[in-house]
């Protein structure tokens, strides 16, 4: 993966499409390992927006099967070159708009933090195809250099679909405007993987210390650890006892294999 390149298309665009990320073996297995997740999604109905896809949230309690996905050098080099250092996994879910999926409002996913536009990048989030995105089974729509906008959310400005390959990589700065597209097609399913990424000194959007448990923790290399939050960040942040809160899982593991 060019990462600098990668990284500037951000930057100047808000978005990069990585389209041969994953490769064919690594795609089949991901499509293999999510089966059991993917057959547990539906649809959901809401009053404003009708049939919309449904996600699966806090996948790191549920499967194992994105763990080294998530540990990829390429994928962490090019988040690290859009939010720098200090950056942690915010959520992981598994997403999958079926036939007769309604398109999502018009969003931005840093909405959440009540800062003056327009604004350094807060958050890095990814979708990963495991099947083609197209306009008719529901490829993101978006509105490329919208996170360089001061403006409010306009639904109705015109759109860019990302359309890509299985195996391809999307990633975006939180601001900009996006939504997921709707699914037109009769038995189509847009299978992906959600990998969101925010700055470390900021809450995540899923509150993986509560979600993903204690005995799953413990268990994860140290990377995948520390990923979801188990370090000290932005000169010291996050710790336990005034030391680094990886000492403590370290103590809780050796406890669980002595007992
Ligand atoms: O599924 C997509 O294409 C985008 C999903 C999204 O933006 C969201 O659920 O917030």
């Amino acid at each position: 993966m060019d990462i600098e390149r990668s990284a500037r298309q951000v930057r100047e665009n808000g978005y990069t499409v990585v389209p041969d990320f994953l490769g064919e073996e690594r795609l089949e297995a991901l499509r293999r390992g999510l089966a059991p997740v993917f057959e547990e999604i539906g649809s959901r109905m809401t009053d404003d927006y009708g049939q919309q896809t449904i996600h699966t949230h806090n996948l790191l309690a549920k499967t194992r099967a994105v763990d080294e996905l998530l540990m990829d050098d390429d994928l962490l080099g090019l988040v690290e070159a859009v939010l720098g250092p200090d950056y942690q996994v915010s959520g992981v879910a598994a997403m999958r708009p079926g036939p007769g999926d309604r398109r999502q409002r018009m969003h931005q996913d840093d909405g959440h933090y009540p800062l003056a536009r327009p604004h350094f990048p807060l958050i890095a989030n990814t979708l990963i195809a495991l099947d083609p995105f197209t306009a008719e089974n529901g490829a993101t729509e978006i509105v490329p250099g919208s996170h360089r906008s001061a403006d409010p959310v306009d639904p109705d400005v015109p759109t860019l679909t990302v359309e890509m390959p299985a195996g391809a990589l999307f990633l975006w700065d939180g601001a900009v405007w996006h939504r997921g597209g709707g699914n037109s097609t009769d038995s189509g399913y847009r299978r992906s993987i959600n990998f969101n990424f925010n700055l470390a000194w900021l809450k995540q959007r899923e509150n993986q210390y509560v979600g993903v448990p204690w005995d799953v923790v413990v268990e994860m290399p140290e990377k995948l650890q520390e990923l979801i939050g188990y370090r000290l960040t932005n000169k010291g942040l996050g710790t336990v006892d005034y030391r680094n809160p990886l000492e403590t899982v370290k103590r809780r593991l050796a406890e669980a294999h002595s007992s």
